[in-house]
């Protein structure tokens, strides 16, 4: 088993696994994402994450809130809003859980999702209802599809049957644990992200900041993971990328006087687009 340190990697070092954009290309070069989430008050969190994937450059973005009273990001309306049942059959990146709550409806949502053969990460409450019913971790056990689950903590600990503090005072472990029971790439978040592989691989993320102890920072991270999927980043190099740019952008930011008290999760959202574009 490897216990690695990304090194203070250099911009370029992720550059190789970019898509040249050549001159005769088209959206649908460039995959579709479909964000699943957003139950009455925490519509934010989706559109954070369907934000999120539209900047990280996806072909097209999909959005479909549990609220069926949503229905534009008027900000951001390249988004196609869509009610959960017509959503596109044929999406091959799904990103389950950004605010979306963990009553009947989205258990519901999250076990069609699981049906799937799309890659997926799964976020927030959808690793909440994983935690709550073996159920749907069998399902998600039974698949082989490119998978990243994004927990923080808590959401860990939950998964393990813990609490946080025994998360947290072993955080390689419960990475590593996580990554092989659910045959996922796992990115334990907080400060030092782990990012670990099924088979026991590890890596921990160097970069980012206090600045990123707020709300929506983490819906941000599920957006780039689902972005880079739909890209068909292989699901391990699009998780370290993921963290290692989310981090990167928060610390470009702190640089900027923009943070680290105060810095928004919207605020991030270009930021990581320029780091994307520096690769
Ligand atoms: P404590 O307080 O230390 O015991 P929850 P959530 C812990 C949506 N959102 N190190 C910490 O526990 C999400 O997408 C909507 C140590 C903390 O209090 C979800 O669907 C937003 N501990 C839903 O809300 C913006 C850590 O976890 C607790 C830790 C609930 O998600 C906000 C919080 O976990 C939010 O994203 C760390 N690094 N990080 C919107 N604008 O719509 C976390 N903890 O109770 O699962 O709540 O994460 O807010
Ligand atoms: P969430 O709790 O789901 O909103 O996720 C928070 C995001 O911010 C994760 O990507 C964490 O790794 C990151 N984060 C939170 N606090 C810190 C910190 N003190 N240092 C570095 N990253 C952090
Ligand atoms: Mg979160």
């Amino acid at each position: 088993l490897h216990t690695t340190r990304m090194q203070r990697t250099r911009i370029a070092d992720f550059g190789n696994m970019l898509r040249a954009r050549r001159q005769n290309t088209h959206k649908g070069s460039y995959g579709n994402a479909v964000i699943i989430g957003g139950a009455a008050g925490m519509l934010g969190a989706a559109i954070l994450s369907a934000r999120t994937a539209a900047k990280l450059g996806t072909g097209r973005v999909f959005l479909a809130m549990l609220d069926p009273h949503f229905s534009l990001d008027l900000q951001q309306p390249e988004i196609m809003c869509r009610a959960i049942d017509n959503m596109p059959s044929d999406a091959k990146t799904l990103v389950v859980g950004p605010g979306l709550g963990t009553a009947r409806a989205a258990h519901d949502v999250l076990a069609k999702a699981l049906q799937t053969n799309a890659a997926l990460v799964l976020d927030a409450d959808a690793l909440n209802l994983l935690a709550m019913e073996m159920s749907l971790q069998k399902k998600l056990q039974g698949t082989r599809r490119p998978l990243i689950l994004t927990p923080h903590p808590l959401e860990a600990a939950r998964l393990l049957d813990c609490d946080t503090a025994a998360v947290q005072s072993d955080r390689v472990a419960a990475a590593r644990t996580l990554a092989s029971r659910l045959h996922a790439i796992v990115i334990l978040k907080g400060a030092g992200s782990i990012i670990a592989k099924p088979d026991g691989e590890i890596m921990i993320n160097p970069t980012g900041n206090p600045g990123l102890a707020t709300a929506g920072a983490g819906d941000v991270l599920a957006g780039v993971c689902g972005a880079l999927l739909a890209q068909d980043w292989p699901a391990w190099e699009a998780a370290l990328a993921a963290t290692w740019m989310h981090g990167h952008a928060a610390d470009d930011l702190v640089e900027q006087g923009i943070g680290p008290i105060g810095l928004t999760a919207s605020e991030l959202i270009p930021a990581i687009r320029s780091t994307l574009n520096q690769l």
